[in-house]
């Protein structure tokens, strides 16, 4: 059972070391977190991007990037069809993003051809270990799915019970959120939160306990869930949240990270091979962490 982020280094070494490939490298903040989970025996990594500036970055940063493949692509659409090349052909095991945009790399991964399609929607998952509140709590999706309609909202659940599940929590509470507990025809989130919740109760989406409409604070908190007589297993406890949108999930996510003290981990689930999509933005601990997530459901 997880209990805290830091678990998931040990799960990660768990598992035969698993190799990562950064694309477009050129990327310091990346290269530190590779190096990082690298000193920490969570991955081996190759590098793929411009040589010129990768040396650069690490004569200025005093970085030791020697115990890495390293590969010249200066392009970086071309570094990214390269990076995802590598781990459908199984030579890399996890695909991580360097100095390059999110939708360039995922336009790679998604590529019919030789990206990572697995015949599932890819969603993005994050883990937070928020002081306030008393367990692990995930949330999807605040990175890939912009406007998921409601059979990706079915498929983006699912992808996330699964990993949920492969990390120790059975039978997660799910609570699909919405800005009312009651449904409301005009509000679309909450006749489609109150569906999903059905389909789960019918076995249609097996493996969880899926409760919505749910306001945010009905999910976190039992108190606020008590005082608007919300009779369920999930308020107040959830183990994942899924919002209406990336714009719902994105201000969640950061409202975590910056007003709660969160510590994160998130990965894109549901490809052939876990992706990290870190930013600059995102903390060491949050770098590492979520690297060791890719490595240990992979
Ligand atoms: N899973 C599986 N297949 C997908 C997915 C998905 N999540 N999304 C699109 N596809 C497939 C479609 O079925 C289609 O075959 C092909 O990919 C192209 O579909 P489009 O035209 O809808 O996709 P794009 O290329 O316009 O956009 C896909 C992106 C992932 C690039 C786009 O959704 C995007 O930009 N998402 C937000 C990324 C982002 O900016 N995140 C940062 C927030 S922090």
């Amino acid at each position: 059972m997880l209990t805290k982020l830091s678990d998931l280094y040990e799960l990660a070494r768990k598992q035969t070391k698993k190799k990562l490939v950064l694309a477009a490298a050129q990327d310091q903040s990346a290269l530190e977190a590779v190096i990082n989970a690298s000193r920490n025996s969570v991955v081996d990594a190759i590098l793929v991007g411009d040589k010129t500036r990768i040396d650069e970055i690490c004569s200025k940063a005093n970085l030791d990037i020697s115990a890495f493949e390293l590969i010249h692509e200066p392009d970086y659409e071309k570094a990214a069809a390269f990076s995802v090349k590598l781990v459908s052909e199984k030579k890399a095991d996890i695909l991580m993003k360097g100095h390059l945009s999110t939708s360039c790399l995922l336009r790679a991964v998604l590529n019919k051809e030789w990206g990572l399609r697995s015949g599932e929607l890819l969603s993005h998952l994050a883990l937070f270990e928020v002081p306030a509140y008393h367990k692990i709590i995930a949330l999807t999706d605040s990175a890939m799915n912009i406007a998921p309609d409601f059979k990706g909202k079915v498929s983006i659940i699912k992808n996330a019970v699964n990993y949920l599940i492969k990390l120790g929590i059975p039978n997660p509470k799910v609570a699909v959120l919405s800005a009312v507990e009651t449904v409301n025809p005009d509000m679309k989130s909450s006749m489609e939160a109150a569906a999903l919740a059905k389909m789960a109760d019918r076995g249609q989406i097996a493996n969880c306990i899926i409760d919505g409409p749910l306001a945010f604070d009905n999910a976190i908190s039992s108190k606020s869930a008590q005082l608007k007589k919300i009779n369920s297993t999930v308020a107040g406890d959830a183990d994942l949240l899924i919002g209406d949108n990336l714009d719902v999930c994105n201000a969640v996510y950061k409202s975590f990270i910056y007003f709660a003290q969160a510590r994160c981990a998130a990965v894109i689930v549901g490809a052939s091979a876990p992706i990290v999509l870190t930013s600059r933005a995102d903390s060491d601990e949050t770098k590492l962490s979520s690297i060791a997530l890719a490595a240990a459901i992979n």
